[in-house]
């Protein structure tokens, strides 16, 4: 058995040809490169097709609602601040439904790796815009064509405070699993907005579309530089950046509770748990 097909679990149904495919690949191998077995990770997901990566990896998963990914996972650090948090979902999920809670996880320092499937579209739900949708997308319900300025993840995750921002092409599967590795190994937030194409609902932003704009930064940028990152950042027409666009230390958040210093909350329930709820944890241990 290879190390990907030990975190093999239910077989995906997305559309041939769907993005989240490379997605699901990239993922096991950065599992594997870095060695992570299926316990010692715990995957936190939303709802829509990105989500449903978590159906397809061998490992603890919380399967949430819409949106709301990242408020359970940081129920989760609080818990157990030793385990790694990994998260997968969508554009619509992160930015649209859930956007409150990424940029207040992302200015916290959420300790957690955050992986956008970003097609640019609501696919589970058929085609509707999502934030990140292009302007002039026609959709059933924008018959005219999008008119709101599509949201850039990259800039909204460097004026939130997160600590990692890179963003990947799914079809450049090296580069994503490598920015993959290099989120999870992270200290803090850490997003890889993943431009990936949805083949049934997004005719606009096709796997060639994205693949004739993603163009990896070169040498000549510096990811330590905030100035640098943003200036990389906003300067985004038909060259669309991928890799490493900012990365900075910053303390993560389980590492400012001095309660969280040693031993993990969840494995002292009985400091913190009343008497009377105590046999209901035991009974779910
Ligand atoms: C609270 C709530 N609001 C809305 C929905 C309906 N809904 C489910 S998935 C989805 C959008 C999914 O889009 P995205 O996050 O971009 O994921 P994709 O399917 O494109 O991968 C919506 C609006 C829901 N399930 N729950
Ligand atoms: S509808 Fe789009 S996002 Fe959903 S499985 Fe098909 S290609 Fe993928
Ligand atoms: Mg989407």
């Amino acid at each position: 058995m290879t190390c990907a097909e030990t975190f093999d679990f239910h077989e995906p149904q997305w559309c041939p040809g769907c993005g989240n495919f490379d997605i699901l690949v990239c993922f096991k191998e950065a599992l594997c490169g870095l060695g992570l077995k299926p316990q010692e990770f715990i995957m936190v997901t939303g709802i829509g097709q990105a989500s449903k990566l978590g159906f397809s990896v061998k490992c603890n998963l919380f399967d949430g609602l819409h949106g709301r990914a990242l408020p359970v996972a940081t129920g989760i650090n609080m818990a157990n601040h030793k385990v790694k948090l990994i998260s997968v979902s969508g554009d619509g999920d992160y930015y649209g439904e859930g956007g409150n809670h990424f940029i207040h996880a992302a200015r916290r320092n959420l300790n957690i790796a955050v992986f956008a499937g970003d097609n640019r579209v609501y696919g589970l739900t058929k085609g509707q815009a999502s934030p990140t949708s292009s302007p002039g997308f026609v959709t059933p319900i924008h018959p005219e064509g999008v008119g709101g300025k599509p949201i850039s993840p990259v800039l909204l995750a460097l004026a939130s405070g997160a600590t990692f921002v890179a963003r990947a092409f799914s079809g450049n599967k090296e580069e994503l699993s490598g920015l993959m590795r290099q989120a999870i190994e992270h200290k803090g937030f850490a997003l890889v907005d993943i431009m990936s194409p949805c083949i049934t609902f997004n005719k606009a932003n096709t796997f060639g579309w994205f693949k004739n704009r993603a163009k990896p930064v070169g040498p000549g940028h510096d990811p330590s530089s905030f100035e640098a990152a943003i200036k990389l950042a906003s300067a985004e027409q038909d060259s669309i950046a991928t890799g490493v666009i900012y990365k900075a230390c910053r303390p993560a958040f389980d590492a400012r509770f001095s309660a969280l210093k040693g031993e993990t909350i969840a494995a002292r329930t009985a400091d913190f748990v009343p008497g009377r709820v105590r046999p209901l944890f035991e009974r779910f241990k």
